[in-house]
């Protein structure tokens, strides 16, 4: 089994609106103005975004000049390749973090309800079954029913969680379960933190503490800042990355609920605009509803297509 099997046949059984179209949109009909205006209405309804979408066209309508294509189908495996390359360009893009040198952190941040806290569990599992040992650090200190959650996931994933008090300083757990880690050599810490919006300058600062403590204790290599970003809701949660990455210098994203999501899209903006690669995709409540993202899988199942080299 490759590692990208669980992924793949994951979001080929999300029925899928959007993709249903998109490749509904490659057949044997010749190649008009109206294909490029559906197919640019088709990537901006499924959140690819209106850019993205635009620089999509223009080199696709390129390569149909190139190789004087005749029909719509014959654009499809063009296309296909023009997404792989699109997601691949980003370096870390469809491979899962490795984090070769231990012990290590990633920090996960986001927006309330984007998935944090369920993406530290599943995530503490992954870990786990690659063999690492693990400690989860309840760093959202702002709400009491947030450092339980952690704990009872914590419980369900057999990790050790390192957790203070209610209102504590989150920088101090992130700080104590490095300390822990490094007491014995290995391991990766998982951090979840808080997300609230309404207190947002304290929360950027404050994850900018935990940032700058843990980055005292591991060098760069060996600290990841996660984004948990919710699928569902689209490129507006790009209004947030910025800030995110200003705190805690962004190295990659976790997007979550991608089976509750119609479009899907998404995944090509967040290469083209935000530049980070996506390392894992959430794919349900469960503990292992965490998936490493396929770029050549994704594009397979938005084409209904096979793809060579599917799983590397
Ligand atoms: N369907 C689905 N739900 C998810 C996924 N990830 C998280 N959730 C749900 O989203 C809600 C918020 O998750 P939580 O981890 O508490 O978010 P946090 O506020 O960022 O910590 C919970 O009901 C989770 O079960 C996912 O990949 N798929
Ligand atoms: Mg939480």
């Amino acid at each position: 089994m490759g590692i990208f099997d669980g992924f793949i046949s994951k979001i080929k059984n999300v029925t899928n609106k959007w993709s249903q179209g998109v490749s509904s949109l490659f057949s044997d009909a010749p190649l008009t103005d109206a294909f490029w205006e559906d197919l640019e209405e088709r990537l901006v309804l499924g959140d690819v975004g209106i850019e993205t979408a635009e620089a999509l066209i223009a080199d696709l309508r390129q390569a149909s000049i190139d190789m004087r294509i005749a029909h719509t189908g014959e654009l499809k495996s063009a296309f296909a390749d023009l997404l792989v390359r699109t997601l691949e360009e980003i370096p870390g893009m469809g491979s899962p973090l490795d984090l070769p040198t231990e012990p290590s952190a990633v920090l996960l941040v986001g927006v309330n309800g984007s998935g944090k806290t369920t993406t530290a569990g599943k995530l503490a599992s992954v870990f786990l079954r690659e063999g690492r040992s693990v400690i989860l650090a309840a760093a959202d200190t702002y709400r009491a029913a947030a450092i339980e959650q952690l704990k009872a996931w914590g419980e369900r994933a057999g990790v050790r969680v390192i957790a203070s008090s209610h209102g504590s300083d989150s920088a101090a757990v992130v700080f104590d379960a490095v300390q822990a880690a490094k007491a014995s050599g290995t391991g990766v810490v998982i951090a979840d933190t808080a997300g609230r919006l309404h207190t947002k300058s304290n929360l950027m600062e404050e994850l900018a503490k935990v940032r700058r403590v843990t980055g005292r204790e591991l060098p760069d290599g060996q600290v990841e800042s996660l984004l948990v970003l919710d699928s569902v809701m689209g490129q507006n949660g790009f209004a947030q990355a910025e800030a995110f990455d200003r705190a805690v210098g962004l190295t990659g994203v976790i997007l979550t609920k991608f089976e509750n999501t119609a479009k899907g899209g998404i995944v090509v903006s967040i290469a083209k605009k935000l530049r980070l690669p996506i390392r894992y995709v959430g794919l349900g409540e469960g503990i292992d509803d965490l998936e490493p993202f396929s770029p050549r899988g994704f594009v397979s199942a938005l084409l209904d297509m096979e793809m060579s080299d599917d799983v590397r």
